[in-house]
């Protein structure tokens, strides 16, 4: 059962955050999160972000730092690498990086110089912002280059297209990885294309992260990728926060920790690395094998209603957590309209560009959601599905407000029939 947080000292001497953290818990209790890359926390985890390691600056590595005071700093620092490189069956583990895109930023800069070319997933293919949007500042200091699908309903990458370009650009680091793509990728190709230009083969597993640790998706260490950087807050389960990981170069690893720190980063947050240590071991309990199971469960179960109701999905399905439905082409419901009819029956998830898009980015087509956070609420297919038909059913009928008001109802039911727990360990 979800247990309200203690926050006595914030009601007697902050009203206004109070009752703000109060609104999020009722807001969280009452309704579905289906943004794919959200999820909620332990009560275990949630106490370490909230430990006295937030008061404690430590530049530097366990055992090398700049500041004194650190024996219980590089204890959990330790225990926090150690429980990573299980989870990824990797040699080593930075896991300083405050979140996603500086851990990306941490890894461009170690692996090239300025100027350099980097391969990524085109964002209008369902690639992150970090791999080359023009209006991030790693695209300021690096050349990016992008590979995409061959056909927006398979999902299918065009690996000749990449290979050509791979070959006439030669970059430094083929990324793969994404925010909005619904299928496996082939890391084999990847990282075969990689090598035969000299590339780095980097994988951004920010969304999948919960999934490879629990062995429900394939591990890119095992196909020959060099580094994987994620953040630890979605599938994987814990809190807000960044790691890269290295397979086995004391090299590479090398250049990631001075890119971290003092290339990019200052102090890291204590109190996050103690909660990342929280929920990685979580992470390794048999229990976390069966919740990532459940999650590509709960998804293929959304999935098949969308389909059964002819929503086309971007890549025809999932294979993952999350599914990308053009709306607007099977609605006619713009991804703002879905998003915010949705909000209206407590349903959270987020509007989203599509391949081929033709409409504006600020209300695009699609809508991207996903099944990690209702997963740890413990819906299993039969609720997941019901959930995927009221979403339809919402957007069939975004103007009709009786009809809005009985879905919010069943959803509200759903979400008290599921509360958020505290714990995930037995
Ligand atoms: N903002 C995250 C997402 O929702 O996919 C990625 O950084």
């Amino acid at each position: 059962m979800s247990t309200a947080q203690q926050i006595p000292f914030i009601e007697a001497q902050d009203p206004a955050i109070a009752a703000a953290i109060r609104g999020e818990e009722d807001r969280e209790a009452n309704g579905l999160e289906l943004v794919p890359s959200e999820n909620y926390v332990s009560k275990a985890t949630h106490e370490a972000l909230g430990s006295s390691f937030t008061n404690k600056y430590s530049e530097g590595l366990p055992g090398k730092r700049y500041y004194g005071g650190q024996e219980f700093t590089d204890v959990i620092e330790n225990i926090c690498i150690e429980r990573a490189c299980k989870l990824f069956n990797c040699k080593y583990a930075n896991v300083q990086p405050l979140s996603g895109a500086p851990a990306n930023l941490a890894v461009y800069s170690a692996l090239m110089k300025p100027g350099d070319t980097i391969m990524g997933m085109d964002l209008s293919h369902g690639g992150h912002l970090t791999h080359g949007n023009p209006h991030t500042h790693s695209a300021k200091i690096y050349n990016f280059v992008t590979y995409g699908m061959k056909d927006p309903d398979t999902g299918e990458i065009d690996f000749d297209e990449m290979r050509e370009t791979a070959l006439a650009e030669k970059p430094k680091i083929i990324i793969a990885g994404f925010s909005a793509y619904s299928r496996e990728l082939d890391y084999q190709k990847f990282a075969d294309i990689a090598k035969e230009v000299g590339a780095y083969a980097v994988a951004d597993m920010a969304h999948i992260a919960g999934l490879i640790a629990a062995g429900a998706l394939k591990n890119p260490f095992d196909y020959g990728f060099d580094v994987i950087l994620t953040t630890t807050h979605k599938s994987l389960r814990g809190p807000r926060g960044g790691m890269i990981l290295i397979k086995d170069s004391e090299d590479i690893f090398k250049k990631v920790n001075r890119a971290v720190f003092p290339g990019l980063q200052g102090g890291p947050h204590m109190n996050n690395i103690a909660a990342k240590a929280v929920a990685f071991g979580e992470a390794l309990k048999p229990e976390f094998k069966a919740y990532a199971q459940q999650i590509l469960k709960n998804a293929k179960a959304m999935a098949d209603v969308f389909e059964r109701e002819n929503v086309r999905m971007l890549g025809g399905g999932t294979e993952n957590h999350l599914i990308l439905a053009d709306v607007y082409g099977s609605l006619n419901v713009t991804g703002q309209e879905a998003e915010t009819v949705l909000d209206e029956v407590g349903i959270t998830l987020n509007k989203n560009s599509i391949a081929g898009e033709t409409r504006s980015m600020f209300d695009p087509s699609g809508i991207r959601f996903g099944t990690p956070a209702i997963t740890t609420r413990g819906l299993k297919e039969k609720e997941s599905a019901r959930v995927a038909e009221l979403m339809i059913e919402a957007m069939k009928h975004k103007d009709d407000q009786a009809k809005k008001e009985e879905i919010r109802e069943e959803i509200r039911g759903i979400a008290h029939a599921f509360p958020i727990p505290d714990s995930f360990v037995k």
